[in-house]
């Protein structure tokens, strides 16, 4: 990757996202690190001698996305590089036991948010005719499990965008690539527990799970492919992870 090139990373203040932010940042990215929490992006700036731009952004509000992202300081545009990582899960109940405002978050959030970032970003991308879009699926979007009925299908929809912006960008000169990956200790099950600390900690309990930068050392080498080649799609898991839920817990 050229040393100039610009980043945007969404859901940049924790887990896969910091990561991703740190990842190019090492490779002398310049990054503009978007999330909804001022004082993690505070703190993310402190932390970096690199070069980097902290943006409060809440992707599921599409008139600030396109404010914001259509504001940006000079030498922070034009955006070489989109990471779509802001997502959640909330909840992990029977359909019918479900809190509908959790079904909207994540709605909202996954489907919604990715595509008011993406409508925001690639016109300029097709207008250069050059850029990258690396959508983050899950492996949640292959498949479903008891519990993550909302979720996995917003997941399926990113794989669904991610195909059909590969094939609308077709000749651009755009690259489209998506992240599935399975588990990763982040803080994405607290989040899905409602800050349950104690449920969020059973699930990795007895597995080496992914960590963050697993994830981002995979989005920095897709980013770095030579101009011909496009990485579609890439499905990361544990070692003792073979699916949602099927896992080989050691204790
Ligand atoms: P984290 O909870 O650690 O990070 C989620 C990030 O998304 C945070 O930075 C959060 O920032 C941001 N975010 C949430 N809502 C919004 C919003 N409305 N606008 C802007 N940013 C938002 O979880 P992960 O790092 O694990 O999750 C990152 C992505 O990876 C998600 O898309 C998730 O679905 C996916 N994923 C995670 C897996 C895992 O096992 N952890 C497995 C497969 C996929 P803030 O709250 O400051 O806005
Ligand atoms: C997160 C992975 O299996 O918890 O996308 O849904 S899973």
């Amino acid at each position: 990757m050229a040393t100039d090139q610009v980043v945007l990373v969404t859901g940049a203040s924790s887990g896969i996202g910091r990561a991703c932010v740190d990842a190019f940042l090492a490779q002398g990215a310049r990054v503009i690190a978007a999330a909804r929490r001022t004082e993690r992006l505070q703190e993310l700036q402190a932390q970096q001698d690199g070069d980097v731009l902290p943006l409060v952004l809440d992707v599921r509000d599409r008139a600030q996305v396109n404010e914001v992202l259509g504001s940006l300081p000079d030498e922070w545009s034009p955006i070489d590089v989109l990471v779509n990582n802001a997502g959640l899960a909330r909840g992990k109940t029977p359909l019918h036991k479900d809190d509908p405002d959790d079904w909207d978050q994540m709605l909202d959030t996954n489907v919604r948010g990715l595509l008011n970032v993406s409508g925001a970003v690639l016109p300029g991308m097709v207008e250069r005719g050059a850029g990258h879009v690396i959508n983050i699926g899950s492996n949640a979007g292959r498949e479903v499990y008891p519990g993550g009925t909302v979720y996995c299908a917003t997941k399926a929809a990113v794989e669904r965008i991610t195909r059909g912006m590969r094939m609308d960008l077709l000749g651009s000169g755009v690259k489209i690539s998506e992240v599935d990956p399975g588990m990763v200790e982040t803080e994405f099950s607290v989040v899905r527990f409602h800050g349950d600390e104690a449920a969020a900690g059973a699930v990795y309990q007895g597995v080496t799970p992914l960590q963050a930068a697993d994830i981002a050392n995979v989005v920095t080498w897709i980013a770095n492919q030579p101009p011909h080649v496009v990485i579609a799609d890439v499905l990361v898991y544990p070692l003792d992870q073979a699916g949602s839920g099927k896992l080989a817990r050691r204790t």
